[in-house]
């Protein structure tokens, strides 16, 4: 795309060239006047990835590592302090996104049984319509083919950290040799580069596999980071007191994180209930890697099991393989990430580009002894989410006021100049971008977890979450409320609900609940009330 000055230069450099009459001088004055009226026509790079946690970003928590490239981001642009999701699992997230629509209204609810009605209105759509390019590299997660994009190529499902293959237009599938988190970039790149049409603008979507489970290193950095020991969360040994769904989940460290798959304590007998599924994703490995990987982690392995730990020491040990090696994969990212704004430097795009990091959901790195997410608790309720700004966007710093990722799509297309359909649930950023603080900003959002009995077996929720209270409740074969003063207990340990005291906050909340359950049309309410 021309950048609006390199199109003005054009129009100067032709003007040498014409006969200086009246009409000739007014042509080009109109010309010009046509191309100064002419909405900016920003690009935008929307990186997401999976399960990245802003407590694994240095420029959001200084406690355990150093992510230089995110953080020029957020250096050179804002970053939001209270960013959330409507509903904290992958697949559901990403719809949310697409759509500027919760979980009930855009259909996927679950990763287990939606499947993403593609007929849908969707941001990239109304992008294209509007002469947007648009593309789409990585993780897709929707079961369905994706619509709305001028180029894609995703992986399949979760899709593999190594030699991953990769879902193509045609539907074919190709098996690309190397790290996921380099090749989802070189992809990317390549549109940029070669493959789209330079003279309009875009809308790209990298999404990266990383940083899922099962947290599987680039072989190169192998080594890095186990010299470090990591801080222990202050919730580390909760005990779930008051609150019987955290109490009934299975994402524990100590108890649900498989010793072979999660922190790779692999021997050729071993028989845990995910060890089949660990060799079959090291075996992608070509032969000469499989051998480098194996040779790194086999002392690890041979002294784990000589030492024969177990209560507290078990626990803290697979802690800290688990924040080791989730925090090499974060390093591949950075790295990745600063290639991408390296090119768009490069090519003097930074300028007229909005650049986007966050990722599908925050993610528990060891709070109240958990790996995983969903939870509408602060760690999985979280996103990260910090942005570049191109010219004319004048915010810097932290943003305060409480955004969510319905806002993604309504927020492109008001930077595109398209207007935002009513029925989108979320609202522009833009005005947050621009520097300003609306006076009616949103004082509360609404949360909606639907994913059980599955994986990990957190029970369906929904709830409010206000700048100072939250207020959840548990449904289907359980009815538990639970209320949290986020001012005096940030980590959410003390559930207030029917304490005496409370009885006006909890009663506003409610209020505040059914006002927003109303305002997006969820039947949920409807529909318990119908099983009583
Ligand atoms: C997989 C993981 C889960 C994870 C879900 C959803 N298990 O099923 O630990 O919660 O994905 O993650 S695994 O054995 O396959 O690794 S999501 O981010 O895609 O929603
Ligand atoms: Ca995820």
């Amino acid at each position: 795309m021309k950048l609006f000055s390199q199109t003005v230069l054009c129009s100067l450099a032709g003007a040498a060239f014409l006969p200086a009459t009246g009409n000739a001088t007014d042509a080009i004055a109109r010309g010009l006047a046509d191309e100064e009226n002419r909405p900016q026509r920003y690009n935008i790079v929307y990186i997401m990835t999976d399960d990245h946690t802003a407590q694994m970003m240095s420029c959001y928590d200084r406690r355990h590592i150093e992510t230089p490239n995110l953080d020029r981001i957020a250096a050179d642009g804002v970053r939001f302090v209270n960013s959330f999701v409507a509903n904290s699992i992958s697949g559901p997230s990403r719809a949310c996104m697409l759509t500027g629509k919760h979980s009930h209204a855009n259909g996927f609810v679950s990763n287990e049984s939606s499947v993403f009605d593609g007929s849908q209105q969707t941001m990239p759509k109304l992008l294209q319509a509007a002469g947007y390019q648009t593309a789409i590299v990585g993780k897709w997660h929707l079961i369905s083919t994706p619509t709305g994009f001028d180029y894609w190529e995703i992986l399949p499902g979760q899709g593999d950290y190594y030699n991953p293959s990769f879902i193509q237009m045609d539907n074919k599938r190709v098996v690309r040799k190397g790290y996921v988190t380099n090749i989802i970039t070189d992809l990317s790149l390549d549109w940029l580069e070669n493959k789209r049409d330079p003279d309009k603008p875009f809308c790209l979507f990298i999404h990266h596999k990383a940083v899922h489970r099962d947290w599987l290193p680039e072989l190169k950095y192998l080594s890095l980071y186990e010299d470090k020991t990591f801080a222990l969360p202050e919730t580390f040994y909760d005990t779930y007191e008051g609150r019987k769904a955290a109490a009934a989940q299975k994402m524990s460290i100590l108890k649900d994180m498989d010793i072979v798959y999660d922190t790779k304590m692999h021997l050729p007998d071993s028989n845990t209930p995910l060890a089949a599924t660990y060799r079959a994703l090291i075996s992608r490995l070509d032969p000469a890697d499989r051998k480098r990987y194996e040779e790194f982690y086999r002392p690890i392995t041979e002294e784990f099991y000589r030492r024969n730990l177990k209560g507290k020491e078990l626990a803290e040990w697979k802690y800290q393989r688990y924040m080791r090696d989730y925090a090499k994969v974060v390093k591949s990212l950075d790295d990745n990430v600063g290639r991408v704004l390296d090119y768009l430097e490069k090519k003097g795009m930074l300028d007229n580009t909005l650049v986007v990091y966050t990722s599908d959901q925050g993610f528990y790195m060891g709070e109240h002894g958990w790996f995983d997410k969903r939870f509408m608790y602060e760690e999985s309720m979280s996103t990260p989410l910090v942005m570049r700004l191109p010219k004319g966007l004048n915010a810097r710093g932290d943003i305060r006021q409480l955004v969510q990722n319905i806002d993604y799509a309504p927020t492109f297309l008001d930077l595109a100049g398209v207007p935002i359909p009513a029925d989108m649930h979320g609202v522009s950023l833009l005005p947050l971008l621009r520097g300003e603080q609306p006076a009616d900003w949103r004082k509360s959002l609404y949360y909606h977890f639907y994913e059980y009995p599955a994986e990990h077996m957190v029970k369906r929720h929904y709830g409010v979450r206000t700048e100072r209270y939250k207020l959840i409740h548990f449904y289907n074969d359980i009815d538990a409320w639970e209320l949290y003063d986020l001012e005096s207990d940030p980590h959410e340990m003390h559930n207030l609900y029917g304490t005496p005291g409370y009885e006006q906050v909890t009663t506003d909340l409610l209020q505040e609940l059914h006002r927003l359950q109303e305002q997006y049309a969820d039947p949920i309410e409807t529909e318990l009330q119908k099983k009583q």
